[in-house]
């Protein structure tokens, strides 16, 4: 059994769990809880970034970060069906997954800063500086909207999206009624989704 690291939140481990689903490995899987603030978690010998998703191998071995994970996975599952094979549509793949993984990142560092720091310690310029990277990625995704609706590129989006629901309170959808209409599609397509979704 492999056994993945996790915690409910996180729209990284819901990406890894959606492509598990989608790959039907999911029942090769066991989601087993982690405590990313607490130094004696075994995470922390893991990964000793102390992150999740963390996934451990049947020997032992452990794969980090998401992206290596759903590599991973594809490569289980026997190539080429997350991920495209060929080289144009694999990159670009690839590269359209890193910008829905820097809108998690972002939203996830803003997250931080509200749960970390006091309040008197908060930095406006770094709220900014984030939230400008997600608005600038949403803008990019909203300008050409995925065709596809399950690679890694469009369950990370998802993951994103549904992530700025739970944290931001959904402020993006006003703005990019092309994005809402895909996820509406992604999400119908996709059973995994509705069933991953962390529900407070
Ligand atoms: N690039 C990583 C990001 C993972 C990540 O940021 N995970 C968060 C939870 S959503 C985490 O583990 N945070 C704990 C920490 O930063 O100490 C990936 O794709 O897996």
């Amino acid at each position: 059994m492999l056994v993945l690291r996790a915690a409910a939140p996180s729209p990284f481990v819901r990406k890894v769990r959606i492509a598990a689903a989608v790959l039907e490995l999911d029942d090769r899987i066991e989601v087993r809880a982690a405590d990313t603030s607490d130094p004696g978690d075994s995470l922390r010998s893991q990964n000793p970034l102390g992150k999740i998703p963390a996934l451990v191998l049947e020997n032992g071995e452990v794969l980090y970060d998401s992206a290596v994970i759903v590599e991973y996975l594809d490569w289980l599952a026997g190539g080429a069906k997350i991920i495209p094979g060929d080289p144009a549509l694999r990159f670009r793949s690839l590269t359209r997954q890193a910008l829905a993984d820097g809108i998690m990142e972002a939203a996830v560092l803003l997250r931080y800063e509200s749960l970390w720091r006091e309040p008197e310690k908060r930095s406006e310029r770094w709220v900014a500086h984030q939230s400008d990277k997600i608005s600038r990625a949403l803008a990019a995704f909203e300008t050409s909207p995925p065709e596809e609706l399950s690679d890694v590129a469009t369950i990370a989006l998802a993951c994103a999206l549904g992530y700025l629901d739970l944290r931001l309170e959904g402020a993006w959808r006003a703005a990019h009624p092309r994005l809402v209409a895909w996820l509406d599609l992604f999400s119908a397509a996709t059973p995994s989704f509705e069933a991953t979704r962390f529900l407070g």
